[in-house]
């Protein structure tokens, strides 16, 4: 993989929450759409100075060559946006506090739609949300899980006639292990009534992590499988760096390739990282050595396109050709 050396979104691009003490930007979706590149990123801002950031927004990125970035000038997607458009999914008596923010988009096109896989804080668990927008403006939410899910991804086409989505629900009893969330898989005729879910992948066979693994960007599809990032946590016991304490999570970027017929089904995996946190942006920010890639774009000339969001702060880009990573597969 090769790693644009600079980040290729900062804070300080960003027209809006400039002048909050501390604005980040990350875990951004991509797509390309008639030849023009579209990102979504979360951008995590601070009413006042402290430690903890108060809210979240989506912004939305174009750009002509899927490296230099022009932000809208206002977020298209807002805690209060939601709670106002979303406001029949939940007892109108908890409303509108109920949702607490969305974040973490990965976006695919269906149709010349947009469609959002989102997480969404609730004061009832963490859900994966799917939503519809064709003006930046309006969102239809097509379905939301129960709790507790993220890390939604959704696959560029349909299998057998069905949507399918990655999904990695974080279940903290009836488990031996404490804190080890793995991939799993649902299908779909219509995006909105979701089934047929199955294990794809523990954390225990990704030799990189030692807690959790979740889906990553959605999959590009290959002649050998489905093409499938996933991140990975490496739990350590020195400090890692951070803007607050205690911060002991390592995130690599990860690869497997699951079966074109039934993506349930993983026939491959690099048995190293694809993207390892090294570079300052990567080790120094919000949250120091996370990887989290939310967005890959294969090109007509076989590059592939991996945007990450890096350190919890900034969003940064690294490329390889499709064959490089596919050499990187082996048989699971
Ligand atoms: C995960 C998610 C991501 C975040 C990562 C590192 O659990 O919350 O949004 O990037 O932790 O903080």
């Amino acid at each position: 993989m090769k790693k644009h050396p600079h980040p290729i979104l900062v804070a300080e691009q960003v027209p809006f929450n400039a002048d909050k003490p501390k604005s980040c930007v990350f875990n951004a979706g991509v797509a390309k759409v008639n030849g023009e590149y579209l990102m979504v990123f979360r951008n995590d801002y601070q009413h006042v100075q402290r430690a903890q950031f108060s809210g979240t927004n989506l912004g939305l990125a174009r750009s002509p060559d899927g490296i230099h970035w022009t932000v809208d000038p206002e977020p298209i997607l807002t805690t209060e946006i939601i709670r106002e458009q979303w406001a029949d999914l939940f007892p109108a008596r908890l409303m509108p506090a109920e949702i607490r923010r969305v974040y973490d988009p990965r976006i695919s096109i269906f149709d010349d739609e947009i469609v959002f896989c989102l997480a969404m804080d609730t004061n009832h668990g963490v859900v994966g949300a799917i939503a519809r927008t064709s003006d930046w403006k309006h969102y239809e939410c097509l379905s939301i899980t129960t709790p507790d899910n993220r890390n939604m991804v959704l696959f560029p086409e349909k299998v057998n006639g069905q949507y399918i989505r990655l999904e990695r629900p974080f279940p903290i009893y009836g488990r031996g292990k404490p804190e080890a969330f793995e991939i799993w898989s649902s299908r779909s005729k219509d995006l909105r009534y979701w089934g047929d879910t199955r294990l794809v992948l523990g954390s225990e066979e990704v030799p990189y992590s030692n807690c959790k693994i979740g889906p990553a960007a959605p999959p590009i599809k290959t002649d050998k499988g489905w093409l499938c990032t996933i991140h990975a946590v490496e739990k350590v016991e020195a400090d890692l760096y951070a803007w607050h304490d205690n911060w002991k999570k390592i995130y690599h970027g990860g690869l497997i390739l699951l079966d074109l017929e039934d993506p349930s089904k993983v026939i491959g995996i690099a048995k190293e990282p694809l993207i390892r946190p090294e570079l300052p942006h990567e080790v120094e920010g919000f949250r120091g050595s996370v990887i989290f890639p939310c967005g890959m774009i294969l090109e007509d000339d076989g590059e592939v396109k991996i945007y990450y969001g890096s350190a919890d702060t900034c969003v940064g880009l690294a490329t390889a050709s499709l064959d490089e990573l596919l050499d990187m597969i082996e048989p699971i």
